[in-house]
């Protein structure tokens, strides 16, 4: 039996003594020794299991928790606690999430992860013009700190860890939910309760610039104000609440490659240090310890562990290198995990369960310390209960029955992993050192250059998946005919998003009437007035500190549209500009299968042919309509379109059913191609067909791609005629080209 303490010749090098210390000291809460685990754990074969393996002949071996920690974050990683198990939920109204995360912390979850609806990010109360479609769709809908009180009832906030998936609206949230927490305990004094607020905000508003989408201010007083000020707020009053969670997620989600999400996330955390330092004054070691990662997983399984590996290193060093902290935790990446919601399929539903499986045990062994596993239905809507429940189990199962958490790191010393390791390390380097001679993450988003490159990937991606380069069971290949493809369809979750939204309302009236009118005016005054300053506020006891006022908002009953506004009183809402990445959606055909080459030929041939009869080429709007920010379909739809040889136009994000409708006939296209991602698609079509008959537009085709679940197809297609197809996820580019050409009646000469 392997044992280190019978190797009497072995004289444990300096590293392995130092994880030995750690190991032991982070053991000693539970009452637990290294001596201990290495006993404990044997196997029905009688074989040992360390808990940590290295090579015996190395005279400086790598060890977890130890610095450059490759290896894990902490020394005896989950022998000791395992990763947390944090499901994202939040849906519809206050009452119904706060019912569903009762059930679900009553089943096993040991954290809370909270997602909030699309008006409830951009700062719109329920009863904006703007957000008809969207409240309490993709998650709960927040407008005053009585909803945000039902949201946690009978949820100890001094005991939950609690997740806020929250970016532009970030202020307001962050204040309802400290304010909830105080009224919560009458008792105790308002510090004191701060104090012991453990949890995450998102709070990350740089990657919402690249691909989230849900920023509401322009960059600059986004980061050196909002941030500043709240690095510096939870600094001293929250000091166990993660300040910021640095999101590579959703950029892979858009299209990025590993390497490309490693790099421009830890670039991303690297200016948020810089302006905690530099712009709001505080020191290296106030802020560090309590920034948090979050990172992608998808299909690439060996990929994935070694970009966690490479990302632990790199962070370490650079932050080292950069700000010379005193604080060994400075140094630390930490990290929530997600499972690809890109990778899932509409198709054959149940095999999600396996792909969410193999993405949980590759941020499992890649060492993370939080983790979300999607639905199985999420291609195709929002969870139901039994969905979310075989999402929860499947970690429950890596947890309890496999043995995973027996040994940390268990891909140390593998030859082939630590190579990977090593040049996914290298290549995300060479991006940050991009990114760091542009001077910093700001300016390359300012660039326009980090959309694009992310863009770029995530057309080329479509392509290999499109000519059939890159597999995907059960869509480019082992596809069910259509009978037994209709057999395997599943039920989704429906809300009633009229309902929802006039019950918000109803609630927010009714708060708004029963406030101290003159206090809460008073309060958001002086809001608007800070955020008029051009000196920092970032220091936790400055008076005018944007995170202390929105508290005193909150406290007031200001609701959160009401906050949002001040603010973008004094710093106006951010427009976006709008681009197209040309080129790469063709390159994947090349060199491919020649039948499917040929299909694409025919396309190409096909929009000719329409250019010859009716004197110019197809042309489609790509439109956004709604607060839904996921704009990864649009822009690669609108790519791959464009190399296909139809003029594209893309609008704006955010846009209301009457403004598509204007820019289309403004543009005079064919077709209005409607991207929906966020569940808004029952409510937008028909407006949007409504609209189009005002306005006296009979000819104009409508389609709509994106997340929508096959049961709302008729009601799209039949019962509301709002559109003429429907493309769900996995729909390849040219079979919807193909489509939309046959829609389009001929004969109007353009
Ligand atoms: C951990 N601890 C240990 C060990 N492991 N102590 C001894 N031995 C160990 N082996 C201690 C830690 O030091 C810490 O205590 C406590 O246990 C909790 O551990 P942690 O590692 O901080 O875990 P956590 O509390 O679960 O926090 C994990 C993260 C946090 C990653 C740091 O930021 C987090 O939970 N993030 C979740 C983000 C999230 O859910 N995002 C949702 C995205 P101390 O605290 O005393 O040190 S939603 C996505 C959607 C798609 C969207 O964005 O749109």
């Amino acid at each position: 039996i392997f044992d280190i303490r019978t190797l009497s010749t072995y004289t444990p090098p300096e590293n392995v003594q130092e994880w030995e210390n750690l190991a032991n000291k982070e053991l000693s809460r539970a009452k637990k020794s290294v001596d201990y685990l290495r006993s404990e754990r044997v196997t029905p074969e009688g074989i040992q299991i360390q808990p940590v393996y290295w090579d015996l002949n190395d005279p400086e071996p790598e060890m977890p928790g130890v610095y450059p920690f490759s290896r894990g974050p902490y020394a005896s990683m989950y022998t000791n606690r395992p990763w947390t198990i944090r499901q994202y939920a939040g849906f519809s109204t206050a009452e119904e999430s706060n019912a569903f995360y009762k059930r679900n912390l009553a089943a096993g979850q040991q954290g809370l992860s909270v997602a909030f609806d699309l008006p409830t990010h951009r700062g719109y109360d329920s009863d904006h013009e703007r957000v008809v479609g969207d409240v309490g769709m993709a998650g709960v809908s927040i407008d005053t700190l009585k909803d945000m009180e039902i949201l946690f009832d009978q949820i100890d906030l001094t005991e939950v860890s609690v997740s806020m998936t929250m970016n532009g609206a970030v202020l307001p949230i962050m204040a309802f939910y400290i304010q909830a927490a105080i009224e919560q305990n009458p008792d105790k004094e308002p510090a004191e309760v701060m104090k012991q607020l453990k949890g995450t905000i998102q709070n990350d508003i740089l990657k919402e610039f690249m691909v989230r989408n849900t920023y509401i201010y322009p960059p600059t007083p986004s980061v050196n104000r909002v941030i500043a000020d709240i690095m510096g707020f939870t600094s001293k009053w929250t000091p166990k609440f993660n300040s910021i969670s640095i999101s590579g997620y959703h950029m892979q989600e858009a299209g990025a490659d590993a390497a490309l999400e490693m790099a421009f996330t830890i670039a991303d955390g690297l200016e948020y240090i810089r302006t905690a330092v530099e712009v709001a004054e505080l020191d290296v070691d106030s802020v560090a310890p309590r920034l948090s990662f979050f990172w992608g997983i998808g299909m690439n399984f060996y990929t994935e562990i070694a970009k966690m590996r490479a990302a632990r290193k790199l962070w370490a060093e650079l932050v080292k290198e950069k700000f010379a902290p005193s604080n060994p935790k400075s140094l630390l990446l930490r990290t929530h995990c997600q499972t690809s919601g890109y990778s899932l399929t509409e198709a054959q539903p149940m095999n999600n369960i396996i792909r969410t499986t193999i993405e949980a045990m590759a941020a499992v062994q890649g060492g993370t310390q939080s983790l979300h596993t999607n639905s199985y239905d999420e291609a195709v809507g929002l969870p139901t209960d039994q969905s979310a429940r075989v999402a929860r189990t499947t970690q429950l199962i890596l947890q309890e029955e496999t043995g995973i958490c027996d040994v940390a790191d268990p891909w140390g010393g593998s030859y082939m992993m630590e190579s990977l390791t090593d040049e996914i390390y290298d290549k995300a380097k060479g991006i940050i050192d991009d990114v760091e001679s542009h001077g910093g993450m700001t300016a390359y988003i300012n660039s326009g250059e980090a959309k694009l490159k992310i863009e770029e990937s995530a057309t080329k991606k479509q392509g290999r998946v499109d000519s059939g380069k890159d597999v995907v069971v059960g869509v480019n290949k082992y596809r069910l005919n259509k009978e037994d493809e209709k057999a395997e369809m599943i039920d989704v979750l429906q809300i009633d998003n009229s309902d929802v939204r006039t019950k918000q309302i109803a609630r927010m009236n009714e708060v708004k009437a029963n406030r101290d009118e003159i206090a809460a005016q008073e309060a958001l005054l002086r809001l608007e007035e800070s955020a008029r300053k051009t000196t920092s506020t970032s220091n936790p006891d400055h008076p005018d500190n944007l995170m202390t006022l929105c508290i005193e908002c909150a406290r007031t009953r200001c609701t959160l549209g009401e906050m949002s506004d001040a603010l973008e009183n004094a710093w106006g809402r951010h427009v976006p500009a709008t681009g197209m990445v040309q080129g790469a959606y063709t390159a994947a055909f090349n060199g491919g299968d020649d039948k499917v080459f040929s299909e694409y030929e025919n396309i190409l041939k096909s929009v000719e042919g329409f250019e010859q009869t009716e004197g110019r080429r197809p042309r489609i709007l790509v439109a956004k309509m709604g607060q839904d920010g996921h704009d990864r379909g649009a822009k690669v739809i609108a790519s791959g379109f464009a190399d296909l040889g139809f003029d594209v136009d893309v609008g704006p994000l955010f846009q209301t059913p009457r403004e598509v409708a204007l820019q289309a006939i403004d543009s005079d296209v064919h077709v209005i191609g409607v991207s929906s991602q966020a569940a808004g698609h029952k409510t937008l079509l028909p407006a949007l067909k409504k609209e189009l008959e005002d306005l006296g537009v009979h000819h104009m085709v409508v389609v709509a791609g994106g997340v929508i679940p096959p049961q709302d197809y008729d009601f799209l297609l039949k019962e509301s005629k709002s559109c003429g197809a429907v493309f769900g996820p996995g729909t390849r580019i040219t079979d919807a080209a193909n489509t939309v050409l046959d829609l389009i009646p001929r004969g109007g000469g353009g």
